[in-house]
């Protein structure tokens, strides 16, 4: 079991086909925090309007994320603009799940996060038609293609992640300069509310730097990078990028081998 002190996820995208469900309910079940942060696009009400895709994975990642919340965990759900209906939730709960417009996390070391979901930062970065096609078709093909490479790397024994999706977000110009704008709007909008660091998502690019002297952290997301931000129980955070599905079951089967 891996103890820690809070575990943050954002855009996991259940009811969506590309969603990694699989990855994050492997992770929920060996992961218990102190503290749960849903950073928005949890699940995805708008995506469903077109089709919906609800797997028993999806399934499972839902009853654990309940679950974790029955035990005892305290869990916040801020809603992004793929789930944006339950923001007319805010100040209220879920059973026990508060859902909150925006939060704050006071870190194990004194330091203060602002967390949000991200996407106000579309409107004051100068790049919105590739924000359009980020959110639209063209976004979903790169990823529906990126995970067809995968797999066929992981068919040819290849362990390491490599994604075509992500390996156009770095080489598009746009799209740099766009994650650029994002990150730093995020960043001064948190230091002009006083705190010393922010936490959010939506841009599907996983991050954890200092930009201008404040702590920017983006969990990242369950349909391409399959990553989630981790607080230890000294403050220190970290990126956790879940294993690929067949290099996990490879590994286990190692494991096996060697115990055996
Ligand atoms: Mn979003």
């Amino acid at each position: 079991m891996l103890r820690v002190r809070t575990l943050f996820l954002s855009d996991v995208h259940l009811g969506v086909r590309e969603c990694q469900a699989e990855r994050l309910a492997r992770l929920l079940a060996a992961c218990r925090a102190d503290y749960l942060y849903l950073l928005g696009d949890i699940v995805d009400l708008q995506a469903m309007h077109r089709r919906v895709c609800w797997t028993a994975a999806q399934n499972a990642v839902l009853h654990l994320l309940l679950e974790q919340a029955r035990a005892g965990v305290r869990v916040t759900f801020v809603p992004g603009n793929h789930d944006a209906p339950l923001r007319a939730y805010d100040g209220g709960s879920f059973g026990q799940v508060r859902v909150r417009r925006e939060a704050v996390h006071h870190g194990a070391d004194g330091a203060r996060y602002l967390l949000l979901h991200g996407d106000q930062f579309d409107d004051l970065t100068r790049y919105h038609r590739w924000v359009a096609w980020a959110g639209d078709l063209g976004y979903r093909c790169l990823n529906r293609g990126s995970h067809a490479l995968s797999a066929l790397r992981q068919a040819l024994g290849r362990e390491d992640h490599w994604s075509l999706a992500a390996a156009v977000k770095r080489r598009l110009p746009g799209a740099v300069n766009f994650v650029r704008d994002f990150e730093l709007s995020a960043a001064r909008h948190g230091a002009a509310l006083g705190y010393e660091g922010v936490v959010c998502g939506h841009i599907h690019v996983p991050a954890l730097k200092d930009l201008e002297g404040v702590r920017y952290r983006n969990c990242g997301d369950w349909v391409d990078s399959a990553s989630a931000l981790i607080e230890w129980q000294d403050g220190r955070m970290e990126l956790h990028f879940a294993p690929p599905l067949a290099a996990a079951r490879r590994r286990r089967a190692r494991l096996r081998a060697v115990a055996g």
